[in-house]
């Protein structure tokens, strides 16, 4: 005869768990952080690097005599984690992270994209400068940031959005990490995360929003149908880690602490080819898994063509 299985045994493991989530919430947070001392000694480099106060900034008039709005975020050859590379173990090889990440994107994966990401906290923001964004839908403040600077992204909020929004085309193959490196309260810009938004899939920016509770959101993508999403905010501890599918619905408030908030922002996509846990995420979706165009918010050149903002509200 079989012994019985210990309670034990019958435990989800932490890859069942993740998919699980995914499938639910189009998110997992984990329980475990990653290394505090790690993340304290890379905060530190970062901090060294620059003054993230109002000297980031261009002034008013040396924006206006060339306004750039597009290539002003971190890329390859402008990137601040390329320098702290040597310090990005403690992320990359956590292990509670590549259990997860492999069980949703089987092995192989690669990083698509890293960087370091800054909550520009309201002081630090020229007044000229929070006149001209103000109930803009992604305040993304990379065009007004000197040219040296550039190799962080800085946000002064961004409404919900889906992380396919950079990825027209391109199937959602990939997830969202992010890391806080130090604690983060309600004042420090947390993510605010909509759960369950992924089920409808791509769906073009700004979305169709409905507040419906506390907490909850009625969310509608045409034809594909509407769900209620429940609004997670991720506050959380030094090393708190959490991925999300690229089409759940996630943006923060401007920063109301008087210091920045920094975090480290990775995208990782699959490669293998055999089924893995997103397949079976994926199969599940009311919606596209991939758009032709991706927003609608902006002008020709790059600039917001709508001032209208949700997540500023929630
Ligand atoms: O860190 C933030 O304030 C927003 C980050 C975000 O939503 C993103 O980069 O997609």
């Amino acid at each position: 005869m079989n012994a019985m299985p210990k309670p034990r045994d019958l435990e989800p493991s932490l890859g069942e768990t993740i998919v699980t989530d995914f499938i639910r919430d189009g998110a997992h947070l984990f329980a475990e952080p990653v290394d505090a001392t790690a993340c304290a000694d890379l905060l530190a480099r970062i901090r060294a690097t620059r003054d993230f106060g109002s000297s980031l900034f261009l002034s008013e008039a040396e924006f206006d005599a060339d306004p750039q709005y597009t290539g002003v975020n971190p890329r390859p050859g402008r990137n601040l984690l390329e320098r702290l590379e040597d310090g990005l173990g403690f992320v990359e090889q956590a292990p509670q992270l590549v259990e997860g990440i492999t069980a949703l994107l089987g092995p192989d994966y690669e990083i698509l994209n890293k960087k370091v990401v800054c909550g520009v906290p309201a002081g630090s923001v020229p007044e000229w400068l929070k006149k001209r964004i103000l109930g803009n839908p992604v305040n993304n403040l990379g065009a007004y940031v000197r040219p040296q600077h550039r190799d962080v992204t800085y946000f002064y909020g961004i409404d919900f959005h889906q992380d396919l929004i950079d990825y027209k085309q391109r199937e959602a193959d990939f997830l969202t990490l992010y890391i806080y490196l130090h604690p983060v309260t309600r004042a420090d810009a947390p993510l605010y995360l909509l759960e369950g938004s992924h089920k409808l899939g791509g769906s073009v920016f700004p979305h169709n929003l409905s507040r419906i509770g506390d907490s909850d959101w009625l969310y509608r993508n045409a034809e594909h149908g509407e769900v209620v999403a429940r609004q997670r905010i991720l506050t959380g501890g030094t090393g708190f880690a959490a991925v999300w599918h690229a089409c759940t619905l996630h943006g923060t408030q401007p920063d109301a602490a008087d210091h920045e908030r920094i975090s480290l922002r990775y995208l990782v996509a699959r490669r293998h080819d055999g089924p893995t846990g997103l397949d079976a995420v994926n199969a599940k979706l009311q919606g596209p898994l991939s758009l032709s165009d991706t927003r609608a918010d902006l002008a020709a050149d790059g600039s917001a063509a709508i001032r209208r903002n949700t997540v500023n509200h929630a």
